[in-house]
């Protein structure tokens, strides 16, 4: 069959997939790139090499390309490739999709049977030294930082046992110490969570077995000083809709939501706390006192994703999946009593919550978020009538405050990353950064603001020819962690 997307409703536009690799040397840029900021923005999305075998399949699915922004002395250099899982190269190989629903391999082609559909394509982080793309399906793929050439799966030299590995792994700010896990970790629709502890040489340190009150989507978790927070919500799936041949999720709005409170030390029991139906996709962070903790996060009062459809045949509500800023107190001495949730700035739309990675693990004031607001304009004759991310927003959660940096009325803005002015710069104090595409001539370039002023306005964007590959998530690399 011709390869075509003209069949893929999804993909047209903007949507329309991006598939090359591409270089570019000494990009062009529009205001001064800060001569403090060096380093690498690496962020990975998700692009169909070939389109999906059913139109209606996740975006998530699509094959991980990652792609780095490499800034030193005023001037950026970009490069992107597709990471190179067992999937893309079959798929290649066989010039056609051989993969079905995300991941539900009963409905892959004959020819994919016993090739891992794993994509890659959700984040890329820098640790213990190593690059590695996450997909929460499977381990890590180790990609060289010079060349973004895919090196393989990374187990941890075997320390890490579980087949799957989180995208949102914590690292504390303070020690290193990255505290991960791998869900579905028994197999495909099990509900086992391993947790793991590993040190900042990448030497696997603890590992405990938990199982979630039923299986569910847990994509990201948080950390305190003293506890591993994890949402389970109604994001479920099981053997009998995966043989049934359906994309892996659904939403259940009918389940109890729960946070597990597990010790970061020890070998203490998860307590789960029950709570009403609500997706906490995203977490800033969490802090913790006197057995009394506070967790903030991006959430939404239901299924956020219109491509995991509802088990009831319920519609989509474009409403409940509004994600805004929440926090969350827990007190362990009560935890029958449920959480106390509370909306923080409830203007403000977003879903890709960040905080100053030096704080994770510890009690932290500012969050960033990439997020739309009604005082953000923007050009619906160019955006469509939904009101897109296109400010770079700082919230201080100890006085209730914003700042912000409108990036401009046509663009689509991705997750935001932060960048510290140096390593021991105050809480939230450098540089902001985006990947976006304007929509009036598709092309995507990279939003640069400073904390100090987010108000004046970018202060430099980097300019691709092209529209490059979308984003899941990215990282703001510096050159004291891994030089250019
Ligand atoms: C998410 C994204 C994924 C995925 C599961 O944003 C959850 C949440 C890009 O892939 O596979
Ligand atoms: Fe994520």
């Amino acid at each position: 069959m011709a390869l075509t997307y003209a069949n893929h409703p999804a993909l047209q536009g903007p949507m329309e997939p991006a598939r090359f690799a591409s270089q570019v040397h000494d990009c062009e840029v529009v205001g001064e790139i800060p001569a403090g900021l060096k380093g690498t923005f690496f962020r990975v999305g998700a692009e169909w090499l070939y389109p999906p075998k059913f139109p209606d399949d996740s975006p998530f699915a699509a094959d991980g390309i990652a792609s780095a922004f490499r800034i030193a002395d005023g001037s950026c250099d970009f490069a992107a490739r597709f990471v190179e899982t067992p999937r893309y190269l079959a798929n290649k190989a066989a010039r056609r999709q051989l993969f079905g629903y995300y991941r539900n391999p009963f409905t892959d082609e004959p020819e994919a049977t016993g090739i891992s559909g794993t994509v890659s394509n959700t984040n890329i982080i820098v640790f213990a030294g190593r690059l590695l793309a996450l997909k929460e399906d499977a381990l890590p793929y180790e990609v060289d930082p010079a060349t973004l050439a895919t090196i393989g799966p990374h187990d941890f030299g075997g320390g890490y046992s579980a087949p799957t590995f989180t995208a949102h792994p914590k690292v504390d700010g303070q020690t290193g110490e990255m505290i991960t896990y791998g869900y579905e970790a028994e197999g495909l629709a099990s509900n086992a969570i391993w947790v793991y502890t590993i040190a900042p040489d990448g030497r696997v340190t603890s590992e405990r077995r938990i199982a979630a009150p039923y299986l569910s989507m847990v994509h990201d978790i948080a950390i305190s000083q003293n506890f591993i927070l994890i949402p389970v919500y109604g994001m479920v799936s099981g053997m009998e809709r995966l043989r049934a041949g359906k994309v892996h999720w659904g939403w259940d709005g009918t389940v109890p939501s729960y946070i597990g409170v597990m010790p970061r030390r020890g070998n203490g029991d998860v307590v789960w706390v029950a709570g009403p139906e609500m997706a906490m996709v995203h977490t800033f962070s969490a802090s913790d006192d006197g057995g009394v903790i506070a967790l903030i996060a991006a959430v939404s009062d239901s299924n956020p994703f219109p491509f995991f459809p509802d088990v009831h045949g319920k519609p989509f509500d474009p409403a409940k999946a509004r994600t805004t800023i929440r926090k969350y107190v827990i007190d362990l001495a009560r935890p029958a009593d449920g959480w106390r949730e509370e909306v923080l700035f409830p203007e403000w739309a977003g879903a890709l919550s960040r905080i100053d990675e030096r704080y994770c693990g510890h009690p932290f004031r500012y969050g960033f978020l990439s997020a739309a607001h009604p005082a953000m304009p923007y050009d619906a004759a160019v955006m469509g009538p939904r009101p897109p991310s296109n400010a770079l927003a700082r919230f201080d959660f100890a006085t209730g405050t914003v700042e912000a940096m409108h990036c401009g009325e046509t663009l689509a803005v991705s997750e935001i990353a932060f960048a510290p002015r140096s390593p021991d710069a105050p809480e939230g104090d450098g540089w902001v950064m985006a990947f976006a595409t304007d929509y009036t001539d598709m092309k995507s370039q990279l939003v640069i603001g400073d904390t100090a002023n987010l108000a004046a306005g970018p202060l430099a964007r980097v300019k691709l020819p092209f529209r490059a590959p979308g984003q899941i998530h990215g990282n703001w690399v510096p050159d004291w962690v891994l030089p250019v």
